[in-house]
This record gives C-alpha cells, sequence and structure tokens, in this order.
C-alpha cells in the first residue's frame, strides 16, 4: 500500500540526495511534455516542490477514488496507479 505520507517522504528523499528539483532530464519518461508544461506554470524547466507535489496528488486522488487515503494493490494496477507509480520512480 502508498500512502500520501509514503509520496511526500520519497520526494523529500530524492530532493536530498538527487541534488535538488526535478528537471526536464530527470521528469524525462515521467511526465510527457504537455503534463510538464502544464505544471510548471513559471516554464522554467524545473518542477518546485510545490509544483511536483501538486501533479502527485492529482495522480494520487486519480488513482485512489474510494478516498480513503491509500492506494491497495488494485489501485496501483489501474492506468491511474501505474501513471503515479511512474512519476515516483
Ligand atoms: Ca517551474
Ligand atoms: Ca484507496
Amino acid at each position: 500500500m502508498i500512502s500520501r505520507r509514503s509520496i511526500l517522504l520519497t520526494f523529500a528523499i530524492a530532493t536530498l540526495f538527487g541534488g535538488g528539483l526535478p528537471d526536464k532530464r530527470e521528469l524525462a519518461g515521467r511526465l510527457s511534455a504537455e503534463e510538464l508544461a502544464a505544471a510548471d506554470p513559471d516554464h522554467d524547466g524545473t518542477l518546485t516542490a510545490d509544483e511536483y507535489l501538486a501533479v502527485v496528488e492529482q495522480r494520487f486522488n486519480a488513482a485512489n477514488p474510494d478516498k480513503d487515503g491509500t492506494l491497495d494493490a488494485r489501485e496501483l494496477n489501474t492506468h491511474e496507479g501505474r501513471a503515479l507509480l511512474r512519476l515516483l520512480r
């Protein structure tokens, strides 16, 4: 199961050890060019924590129709669940 909290932790750890905010290159394969443009209102090619988490939150909510705050194996194995996992790789 994946909780919203574990996603926030994943992002915090990736930011600490990955040398900063994800940029275009790091987001390749996780977001399409269109999705990146939509998630990056200032168009500087990187996502701030807030911008990134907004996308994560959108995908988390899309993958969690029962709104129980966690994703179970069944929810993770949907199109929406896989889109979220792709973002977190
Ligand atoms: Ca930006
Ligand atoms: Ca759920």
